[in-house]
């Protein structure tokens, strides 16, 4: 298989990109840093395994259009395209919040996800086949206080995983959308701007979810046989029941 990964440098993405690390898989791994991308291709390699990088902003479209035409001439097609790349940025009633951050996590999480689908689906239209794996979240299910912004750009990918799955159906394209709840990657790091003590204040009493749990159910979805496909899966630890409902321990 081919698997194409938004957001490989770290959390979901790069445990991802280690799940499919098996023999006759192929991999292209992208992400803004490209440092870390050529570390994990460095340790994939390793294990006998195919790995391309490319430096990738999935906000600029033209980054997106390089990168498929790319992959159109080195691989001609796509097996598996995991729409992972995002981030969540503040946590802000809707009064106080920064509109930076507002652009940021729409430009990454909805509108750069809608490129790279836009530019890699007419591949798969062609094979009439393929799979596009979108990373929601809990939060695109059940909004919670101060999530307004982050929120919204989860419940687009709800939509536009929908809304895809219809369109692409007469190509025999699954789309699976995976909506995790709360999992200790740099997600917090990220959306606390490198506060490292508050991040880690997210998680304190919580055995929250694994990079490696999410990794595995992506790997789970991509592998069942072709007449079958996981529309929508909503995954959280045994502590979480919804973006509201926790109990700490
Ligand atoms: P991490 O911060 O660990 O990873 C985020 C990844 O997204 C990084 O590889 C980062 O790469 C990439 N990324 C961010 N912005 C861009 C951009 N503009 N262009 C390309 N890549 C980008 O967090 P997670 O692994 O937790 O997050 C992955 C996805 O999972 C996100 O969509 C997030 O919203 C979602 N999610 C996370 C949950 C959690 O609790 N952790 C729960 C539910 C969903 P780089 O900075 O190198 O570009
Ligand atoms: C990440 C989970 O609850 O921090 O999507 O929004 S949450």
């Amino acid at each position: 298989m081919k698997i194409l990964i938004t957001g490989a440098t770290s959390g979901f993405g790069k445990a991802i990109a280690e799940r499919f690390a098996l023999p006759g898989n192929e991999l292209w791994i992208t992400g803004r840093r490209t440092e870390r991308l050529d570390l994990l291709q460095q340790g994939l390699e390793q294990k006998g395994i195919t790995v391309r990088t490319s430096g990738l902003d999935v906000r600029d479209k033209q980054m997106v259009n390089t990168l498929a035409d790319a992959v159109g001439k080195e691989w001609g097609g796509v097996d598996i395209l995991v729409n992972n790349a995002g981030l969540a940025l503040g946590v802000s009633s809707i009064d106080e919040g920064d509109t930076a951050d507002w652009d940021d996590m729409i430009d990454t999480n909805v509108k750069g996800l809608l490129y790279v689908t836009r530019a890699i689906a007419p591949m798969m239209r062609q094979q009439q086949s393929g799979h596009i794996i979108n990373i929601g979240s809990t939060a695109g299910k059940v909004v919670y206080q101060n999530g307004n912004v982050y929120c919204a750009t989860k419940f687009a990918v709800d939509a536009i995983s929908q809304s895809a799955r219809i369109d692409l159906l007469p190509y025999r394209i699954k789309v699976t959308s995976i909506n995790p709840g709360m999992a200790e990657t740099e997600f917090s790091l990220v959306r606390f701007k490198g506060d490292a003590a508050r991040a880690g204040q997210v998680y304190n009493g919580f055995e929250a979810l694994r990079a490696e749990d999410i990794a595995d159910t992506v790997y789970y979805c991509a592998t069942l046989p072709p007449h079958v496909c996981i529309n929508d899966l909503t995954i959280t630890c045994t502590q979480q029941a919804n973006s509201i409902y926790k109990v700490g321990s």
